[in-house]
């Protein structure tokens, strides 16, 4: 396929996404289809093609009154839980989702970690317009990678209220060799204890004291080495200091520990855990009590099978996991990293009779073997093809915490440069975190490969850590490459990353 037709089907998106926006719901007639023997991969498409199985759903995002399993909270959900309705579909279907905005202010869905079209990413002032209050707007992509993921909006703050809730793409080709799924959505709570996440960000920004005039010349090399301000020298190994926010709650699928989620199965049967940290500031550590976990999946994408007792969750990650229970009960734990207040999230696997452990309960796996994303390695099959990059971008994470700002290369979002890249190319991205935090830095419409080769879309930077990500440029857009903290990433840490011809 010529550039040119690849352009052509490009626009066809572009004509899709402005039907949406004005209320039209009906595809228009299938465009041509890229072929799939170029030296390129294939776009994904933006219109179903032909026998493409459509997966359609409607959320309504609104505001709500949620029991957490005790506390009650007005907060913003999609419908009337926190996580929302489940997504599903098989790798290839093609999505319809509307989404009715019933909020009382903008918001988008972007839909984490999923290698879609560009128009369908939900990123304001980048991809499409906001979605008014009182609006819709219907995403329309095909899913064309298995895995787990998740999706929130992708305006202000508003990923630290209730608005998020899993997608799940099947893979057709995996035999799934387990007897059971659970989706296990992790989150720190915030939203109608008394505060809101805007009113935590004022804070933050308020006790940051004034910015220095003359915009963010402070912020360049080591600007981030005067966030000292919460004990970040004396946090346990390895993320150092890795929040900036003091939480009430932490949630397993939307309920406190003194009233956990609870799932049920029989002794001996295998599970597949699909975790995912929906959290804004809280990296987790999981592990189930009594039990040693098999990762399987990185961010949707497959591994090298590794038996661990605990893994580390930073925001915006996903692992898969799989585990044959014992007979008992069992508690499965997410423990905030470096957080002492607001205890920890809790669910309950029951496969028996036992004695439910308190709120409070700490497995003796916390203490053990912790998986990092760099002990892993990719399965075979995800393995980017051995090349040597095309194009070579720097990123330096900067900021501190006073003032309360947040940057990429120099300046805040809107102020620094966008990255650039051109179709086709193998581009590396030399990251460099200049500062004394932890950062999930999250690309999207792309997965890069660690230099061990494993694929991801979200990836945890420690204070001072440099890595070198590698991804293949075969997504045309407008794509966004921000930490995953969602504080950090409105007080500026993010960056564009822009196809040019
Ligand atoms: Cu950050």
């Amino acid at each position: 396929m010529t550039g040119m037709s690849r352009r052509t089907l490009l626009l066809g998106g572009l004509g899709l996404g402005a039907a949406a926006l004005t209320g039209c719901t009906s595809a228009p007639a299938a465009g041509p289809v890229p072929s799939a023997s170029g030296p390129m991969p294939t776009l994904p498409p933006a219109t179903p093609r032909p026998g493409q199985r459509i997966v359609e759903q409607v959320l309504t995002a609104k505001p709500v009154t949620l029991d957490l399993g005790g506390p009650t909270v007005p907060t913003w959900a999609y419908g009337d839980t926190a996580p929302g309705p489940l997504v599903r579909a098989t790798a290839g279907d093609f999505l319809r989702i509307r989404l009715d905005n019933q909020l009382p202010a903008d918001t988008t869905i972007h839909w984490h970690g999923i290698r879609l079209h560009n128009k369908a990413d939900g990123v304001p002032g980048m991809t499409q317009d906001p979605v008014p209050a009182g609006g819709s707007f219907t995403y329309e992509f095909t899913a064309p990678d298995p895995g787990t993921y998740f999706f929130h909006p992708h305006v202000g703050v508003q990923l630290d209220r209730g608005l998020y809730a899993p997608l799940i793409v099947d893979d057709p080709n995996e035999p799934g060799a387990y007897d059971a799924e659970w989706v296990v959505v992790l989150d720190d709570w915030v939203d109608g204890t008394g505060r809101t996440p805007d009113d935590v960000l004022a804070k933050l920004i308020a006790d940051g004291g004034p910015a220095p005039s003359g915009g963010m010349g402070g912020m360049g090399g080591m600007g981030g080495m005067d966030h000292g301000g919460h004990g970040g020298g004396n946090a346990p190994q390895p993320w150092g200091d890795a929040g900036d926010v003091t939480y009430p709650y932490f949630l397993i699928n939307g309920r406190v520990p003194t009233a956990p989620a609870t799932f049920e199965a029989k002794p001996g049967q295998r599970v597949r855990i699909r975790l995912i940290n929906a959290a804004s500031d809280t990296i987790f550590t999981v592990a189930l009590g009594g039990h040693r976990l098999t990762v399987t999946h990185g961010d949707g994408f497959p591994v090298e099978p590794r038996e661990v007792d605990a893994l580390y969750l930073g925001m915006g990650e996903r692992y898969d996991a799989l585990v044959t229970l014992d007979d008992g009960v069992f508690p499965l734990v997410a423990r905030p990293f470096g957080k002492t207040e607001g205890g920890q999230g809790l669910a309950l696997v029951t496969t028996g009779s036992g004695q439910a452990p308190g709120p409070d309960v700490s497995p003796a796996e916390l203490a053990g073997r912790i998986l990092l994303a760099t002990d892993l390695r990719p399965h075979e099959s995800v393995r980017l093809p051995s090349r040597s990059p095309d194009a070579t971008a720097h990123m330096s994470l900067e900021g501190s915490m006073s003032p309360y700002r947040w940057g990429i290369n120099g300046a805040p979002f809107g102020q620094n440069q966008p990255l650039t890249v051109r179709e086709g190319q193998r581009l590396r991205l030399n990251v460099m975190n200049m500062t004394m935090m932890t950062h999930p830095l999250h690309l999207h419409g792309h997965t890069f490969a660690l230099p061990t080769g494993l694929r991801k879309d979200t990836v945890l930077l420690a204070p001072m850590q440099s890595m070198a990500l590698e991804l293949d440029a075969d997504n045309v857009g407008d794509w966004m490459v921000h930490c995953h903290n969602i504080y950090h990433a409105e007080a500026g840490m993010m960056i564009g990353l822009l196809y040019r011809g």
